[in-house]
């Protein structure tokens, strides 16, 4: 089906529900923040008469100064919940989405989607940003200036700045409508990129001395005591430190091994071109097919899954 058979689809949704809630994955990253909030924004400025809410939990990672609601329950009753960044249950804050009339997922993974009424899913989108700025766009919605830039750092974000796989000349179009709309691109990635701290840089140290390579895949195993040394957080050792390894003559796949808190090993695993991401599947994670995740119950089982690896790469 088309985009815009969807999007009016999606559009009339909107237009039919007084209450709107916006959600997006748990631990969210610049594209969940950046598709949640510019729509947010952008419903808010067309639609005065609407109650919008946006909800979720919080982390470093939010590019504006704007904070989540905290709403009550009955507020689901009657309203319309438009998920984006992700259709996957599991990957939701809370099942609270289920007390809604209507459920709608704009997302770009691929997954298989059972939580949508209504659902329009591009896999070959760079972000859901993308997808969602494409949205208000095509139904000529105005797009205030933070929208914008939260839509730009969401596209920046999951595409490593127009780098990765997904970025196509519909990327370029939609960054080009919403640079004209007020994104101050120079100030968008001062946001993103931001100093660190001096641990920060010390525990990266940790993570280029220490890998190991087996043929063609490479890896890093991060305990929890390593992590507590360097007094980091988890999540930035997981997913900020895992692209140190790419680049490496002859390593055709990384994978990162975090101990969490928890105790339970959180897993990263990167291509360079061949999709890994049925590994992920096989072992109830997912992502993309270039860049996906799952979870581990102990390091027993780190070589087993190098080696589950390597045979996927041979496909
Ligand atoms: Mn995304």
């Amino acid at each position: 089906v088309e985009n815009k058979e969807l999007f009016n689809k999606i559009f009339n949704k909107i237009k039919e529900y007084k209450k709107i809630i916006i959600i997006r994955h748990k631990s969210p990253d610049y594209d969940a923040y950046g598709s949640q909030i510019g729509l947010y924004l952008t419903l808010k400025d067309n639609f005065k008469d609407k109650e919008i809410y946006m909800v979720g939990d919080e982390n470093q990672f939010n590019p504006s100064n704007l904070k989540m609601d905290i709403i009550s329950d009955d507020i689901y009753k009657d309203s319309l919940v438009i998920v984006v960044d992700t259709a996957h249950e599991n990957m939701l804050l809370d099942l609270k989405y289920k007390l809604a009339s209507f459920v709608i997922v704009m997302d770009h993974h691929k997954v298989d989607y059972t939580i949508a009424d209504l659902a329009i899913v591009r896999s070959n989108y760079s972000s859901a940003s993308e997808l969602v700025s494409e949205f208000v766009f095509e139904m000529g919605l105005n797009v205030p200036k933070l929208a914008s830039d939260m839509f730009f750092i969401g596209i920046s974000g999951d595409s490593n700045r127009f780098l990765y796989k997904g970025t196509t000349d519909n990327t370029f179009n939609i960054a080009s409508k919403l640079y004209r709309c007020g994104a101050d691109i120079i100030n968008d990635y001062k946001l993103m990129m931001k100093e660190e701290r001096p641990n920060e840089k010390l525990i990266k140290g940790y993570v280029l001395s220490n890998f190991k390579i087996i043929e063609n895949v490479a890896y890093i195993i991060v305990p929890r005591s390593i992590i507590e040394l360097y007094d980091t957080d988890e999540n930035y050792v997981a997913r900020g430190c895992i692209n140190l390894l790419s680049g490496m003559i002859g390593v055709d796949a990384f994978i990162g091994f975090t101990e969490f808190k928890s105790g339970i090993i959180n897993v990263e695993l990167r291509s360079k071109s061949k999709s890994i991401v049925n590994v992920a599947v096989r072992h109830k994670g997912g992502g993309h097919e270039l860049a996906c995740g799952m979870l581990l119950k102990s390091f027993d089982e780190v070589t087993n899954l190098v080696y589950e690896v390597i045979e996927e790469l041979k496909k």
